[in-house]
């Protein structure tokens, strides 16, 4: 008989977690809860890397609290963000489904640490999330030259056959490691199921790392299916605005609170944002 007790409890690799608190989607008015202006976004940053996040996926909003690509906000909060927080600061190129790509590439001229980037195009509900094989080369090559890391975007499988040949033509990401985040449950996308889960991290480049978020309700069978299969986790309003059945979300940090018990329960405690920028290659240059 063994006697696991007396040993000291041991903890696999860290799990790195994602806030997306904004998003494009909900407004503000059907959501009070969401974080549209500049402060209640470094709010919610300190409160969430205090959670244990260790990246923020950053979308923003104008006065009206409609999202907005604009230069100047978004280089306040990049600022911001690193002043008041160790996170690294992932801007959004995705945007919302009308932005013009020419807005989308210029996110990069705001000089964030990381950027998602978004391997095709994908039904989104009742609209169109446009991300044409050309707008994807462009958008890879402003990365390279300006060291941004991406964060490669995953709607469904046919994006990570796109990921395998954005690879071999243009090489490596900036930060040399390639890092995926499986975006599933999206009405169009990929279904939020751990069969689904399982055959996208089969397919993903060799040595890549990945996370995964599961869009409204499929949130909790994609983060556990997630931590089962070793990968990391991204949690946010953008990606739900209920906490379970009937029960709104009051804040961001409480879902990044939930992903961290279930990834210390996992053995497998939240990563820390230096541990991250290690992870990814994000230089640590502030
Ligand atoms: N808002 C969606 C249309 C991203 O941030 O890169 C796109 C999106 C993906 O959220
Ligand atoms: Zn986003």
């Amino acid at each position: 008989m063994t006697t696991d007790s007396a040993k000291p409890a041991k903890t696999g690799p860290a799990t790195l977690i994602t806030v997306a608190p904004t998003g494009a989607e909900s407004e503000k008015a059907n959501v009070p809860a969401l974080p549209v202006t500049l402060d209640e976004l470094v709010t919610t940053g300190k409160e969430c890397a205090a959670a244990g996040a260790a990246v923020i996926h950053v979308h923003i909003r104008d006065g009206q609290a409609k999202p907005t690509l604009d230069l100047g906000r978004l280089t306040d909060t990049v600022f911001a963000l690193r002043e008041s927080t160790d996170l690294i600061v992932q801007l959004s190129t995705g945007g919302a489904v009308t932005d013009p790509y020419e807005q989308r590439l210029a996110v990069l001229d705001a000089r964030p640490d990381a950027c998602s980037l978004t391997c095709g195009t994908v039904n989104f509900g009742d609209d169109v999330f446009m991300n044409p094989w050309g707008f994807i080369r462009e958008l890879y090559a402003k990365t390279q030259e300006y060291g941004v890391v991406p964060e490669f975007e995953l709607f469904d499988l046919g994006h990570i056959a796109t990921l395998h040949r954005l690879l071999a033509e243009m090489g490596t990401p900036a930060g040399g490691h390639v890092h995926c985040d499986l975006v599933m449950g999206v009405p169009g996308g990929m279904p939020g199921d751990a069969a689904t889960l399982v055959s996208a991290v089969a397919a993903l480049p060799a040595g890549a790392t990945w996370s995964a978020t599961g869009i409204g309700r499929t949130t909790l069978p994609v983060m556990l299916a997630a931590l089962a299969a070793g990968g990391h986790l991204r949690v946010g309003m953008e990606d739900t605005v209920t906490f379970s059945r009937g029960r709104p979300v009051t804040n961001n940090a409480e879902l990044v609170e939930r992903a961290a018990t279930l990834a210390a329960i996992a053995q497998r405690p939240a990563m820390s944002p230096a541990a991250a920028k290690q992870m990814l290659g994000v230089p640590d240059s502030r």
